[in-house]
């Protein structure tokens, strides 16, 4: 396995021009793209010029990027009741291809690409490739799933927009996956960041992972923490960064973080980004905590106006240490639709994976939350992995354990919690995005 310091890492950007652009120049290519996918929505998609129309807004209203607050909102539920392809800004024989999503909630998004649109997704991937230090010379092993969803087929893009190898590997089968790591000379790999930790773990386990040519991980689909970063890394002694997209805007490749893991950079010259108060819609400060919002600049086949995502993050415009102006969005804390309120306090899974790998070595960080209603009371449940030899031990020691990780997820967490202390692998590990709550409630 290949050790990496920021010290032998060759970190080149991709596309300086765009990347380190100035605020002017960046502001100036946003007002054209954003007066020209303005003007196309409203000729072309039925459901934008009623919109506009509403509000009594034309596409001359529209003179820059600062015009923005001017245009309506698009919601999921516009795409939902727009579905499949109501939204379409151009002819069906157009549109190259169909990816989509399931989501946590079950209901199946769907995104329509051009070919313009797939070669800027690649493009956009490609560069945050080269943010992980990858180049050509790479062997990407990608195990995020092939098919409707993003993952596969997004990282296959930008491994070929990089000209670098891809092994389409799909999700699945751990054993055949440790097995062509290491047989086909993977120095880059890509998936969940649940399943990065479980195939790190198998591999630490088989004795393969000294063996592997690893250098980078690539993960996201799913929020993650630092902790979460750095206990992979530790295992594989790789370095990870945390990928970020979705299938309406692009899927993987909208925004990733540079080595410096100082947030993620937004590709604002295709994707503008507004992070907005939830309640209010009013603009949140650099900093502040809000809905990530985008309009899509250049996207052909559908064109989203002021998107809203309900991923909650924050923005820093200020230069990153790398030099890209690209501003960053921070690690995300979970969507508006995973945060649970709990007698009345709100709870996210990455609050409890913080405070988890916070314990060191007794835990592990594969938890599950379980919230009930008991005599008109929430209860939350977390079951948290332990080790083996626990089990063996007195009860007494046990008990100790559970009566501390509840004392330490109560003061995470701001709730009382059930803690279920687990044997290893117990908890149900997924190949796709993990789902960490399961709430009884039925509300
Ligand atoms: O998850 C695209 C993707 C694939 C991103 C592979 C990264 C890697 P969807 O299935 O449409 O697309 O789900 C999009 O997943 O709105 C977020 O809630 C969540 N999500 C995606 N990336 C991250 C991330 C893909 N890095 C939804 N951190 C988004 C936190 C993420 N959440």
């Amino acid at each position: 396995m290949a050790a990496v310091s920021l010290e032998n890492w060759v970190e080149r950007i991709r596309d300086p021009k765009i990347e380190c652009m100035s605020r002017d120049e960046m502001s100036a290519l946003q007002s054209r793209r954003l007066i020209d996918v303005v003007n196309r929505v409203y000729n072309n998609v039925e459901f934008y010029r009623r919109k506009m129309q509403d509000i009594g807004i034309e596409p001359g209203d529209i003179k820059s990027i600062e015009d923005i607050s001017k245009l309506p909102f698009t919601t999921k539920e516009d795409l939902k009741n727009n579905y499949p392809f109501g939204l379409l800004a151009i002819p069906m024989k157009d549109v190259a291809r169909v990816q989509g999503t399931s989501g946590t909630t079950g209901k199946l998004t769907i995104a329509p690409y051009s070919q313009k649109d797939v070669e800027v997704w690649g493009e956009c991937v490609a560069r945050g490739l080269v943010m992980a230090g990858l180049s050509a010379e790479d062997i990407i092993h990608v195990c995020y799933g092939y098919g409707l969803f993003t993952g596969g087929i997004g990282l296959d893009y930008g491994a070929r927009a990089l000209g670098a190898t891809a092994i389409p590997m799909s999700a699945g089968n751990t054993k055949r996956q440790m097995m062509c790591m290491e047989d086909l000379g993977a120095t880059a790999f890509a998936c969940t960041p649940s399943y990065a930790l479980y195939l790190a773990e198998s591999l630490q386990e088989a004795g393969v992972a000294d063996r592997l040519k690893l250098k980078a991980g690539i993960h996201g689909a799913e929020p993650w923490t630092e902790e979460m970063r750095k206990k992979i890394e530790g295992i594989l002694h790789i370095n990870c960064f945390d990928i970020y997209g979705l299938c309406e805007v692009t899927g993987p490749g909208v925004a990733q973080d540079c080595i410096h893991h100082a947030g993620l950079h937004v590709h604002e010259d295709y994707f503008y980004p507004e992070v907005l108060n939830p309640a209010t819609q009013e603009k949140c400060a650099d900093g502040e905590t809000g809905e990530l919002v985008f309009t899509t600049l250049a996207k052909e086949a559908m064109p989203l106006i002021r998107y809203r995502t309900k991923d909650l993050t924050s923005i820093d415009h200020s230069t990153c240490e790398c030099g890209r102006t690209l501003p960053r969005i921070s690690k995300f804390k979970g969507r508006t639709d995973d945060m649970k309120v709990i007698r009345g306090v709100n709870v996210f899974p990455t609050q409890v994976e913080t405070a988890l790998l916070g314990m060191g070595g007794a835990v592990a960080p594969h938890y599950m939350m379980i919230v009930d209603r008991e005599d008109n009371l929430d209860v939350l449940t977390v079951m948290v992995e332990v080790d083996e030899s626990m089990f063996s031990d007195e009860i007494r020691k046990l008990d100790a354990l559970r009566n501390k990780i509840a004392a330490v997820l109560k003061t995470a967490l701001g709730v009382s919690v059930r803690v279920k202390l687990v044997e290893p692998k117990s908890i149900q590990r997924s190949e796709g995005k993990a789902v960490r709550v399961i709430d009884n409630r039925n509300l």
